[in-house]
């Protein structure tokens, strides 16, 4: 049976670990905090198209990510939810941003028409805004039973990972190496720690520095999550090729069509299905001091390779 109240996975400690149902429960009990988080208000109209893709669905892997890391490190679900529910408003501004006509101009995300196409570009802009502007608002101000001075320091990572240090950076070097042929490994490898492994890694060590985790601890957390960042970016450009529109959400081939150096165009499907392997095997021995506590973030680096959308 699938529990959706947070009291009841306060308390799971199961030998038999399933993730289906982990990440059943986790996505139900986030997609109710997100709801509760942003309701109508007037304007009604931004507010309509900020609930539309926020409440589009997809797989809550951030806001999931950082539950499983507080708890892991001894916090508590609701501890970590408001920092959750702002990961995922950025992640949610992030993509509304990236299918605008002057990005990578998506017709569909989530399976659904994208903001633009529902609300108009003057509109989805201001949608992305607005969930980034509260994002910090709701993460600094419905975090309750934590130290200001580690909410601190979760908000200023939040600032970092969405900045030019972080998603915008990795956004930036994306539009200027379409259409070339001469990306090396090294600018592919920013645009994904940026674009994509930066909010990963910062959803996962939100969750530690909210749990009151030590430094060693936070590090190998970071490696993991670094590791399994790259890893999903890998698989990403992977299902852009193998994948179909229905499994993806949104069309499929994108970067070939757009001529964008992906893994797959450079080191071929194969090697890049390894690589990722290797990537999500060397996540997993960093939480070998953990046992069996940390069983939801194997799982969940292990899905991360074998997932189909
Ligand atoms: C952050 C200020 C600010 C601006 C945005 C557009 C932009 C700058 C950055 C692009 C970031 C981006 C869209 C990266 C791709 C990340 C990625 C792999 C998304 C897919 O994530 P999933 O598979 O999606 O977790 P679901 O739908 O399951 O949540």
């Amino acid at each position: 049976m699938v529990k959706t109240d947070e009291k009841s996975l306060e308390q799971e400690q199961s030998p038999t670990f399933d993730l289906n149902s982990y990440l059943k429960e986790h996505k139900i009990l986030v997609e109710t905090a997100l709801d509760r988080s942003l309701p109508l208000e007037k304007p009604e109209k931004i507010y309509e198209a900020m609930r539309y893709s926020l409440l589009a669905g997809g797989k809550r892997l951030r806001p999931i990510l950082c539950l499983a890391t507080c708890k892991l490190m001894g916090g508590t679900l609701a501890m970590a939810m408001p920092t959750a529910c702002g990961l995922e408003m950025i992640h949610t501004m992030s993509l509304i941003h990236d299918d605008l006509p002057a990005m990578d101009n998506d017709d569909y995300r989530r399976g659904k028409l994208t903001n633009h196409k529902v609300y108009g570009e003057d509109i989805a802009i201001l949608a992305g805004d607005g969930l980034l502007a509260y994002a910090f608002e709701y993460v600094a101000t419905a975090t309750k039973d934590v130290p200001a001075s580690r909410l601190i320091q979760v908000v200023a990572r939040l600032g970092r990972t969405v900045g030019a240090a972080g998603l915008v950076g990795g956004q930036v070097l994306d539009l200027e190496s379409e259409g070339k042929t001469d990306i090396t490994p090294e600018t592919l490898s920013f645009i994904h720690t940026h674009k994509t492994g930066a909010l990963l890694e910062t959803s996962v060590v939100s969750g530690a520095i909210l749990a009151g985790a030590c430094e060693e601890d936070i590090a190998k957390l970071s490696k993991y999550a670094q590791d399994i960042g790259l890893a999903f970016q890998i698989v990403d450009d992977i299902l852009d090729i193998t994948a179909t529109d229905e499994q993806l959400g949104k069309t499929a081939g994108k970067d070939l069509q757009a001529q964008k150096a992906t893994y797959p165009s450079l080191w071929g499907l194969e090697k890049s299905q390894e690589q990722a392997q290797k990537l999500i095997d060397d996540a997993i021995a960093q939480l070998q001091s953990y046992g069996e506590k940390a069983e939801p973030l194997r799982a969940i680096a292990k899905f991360i390779v074998t997932r189909n959308h």
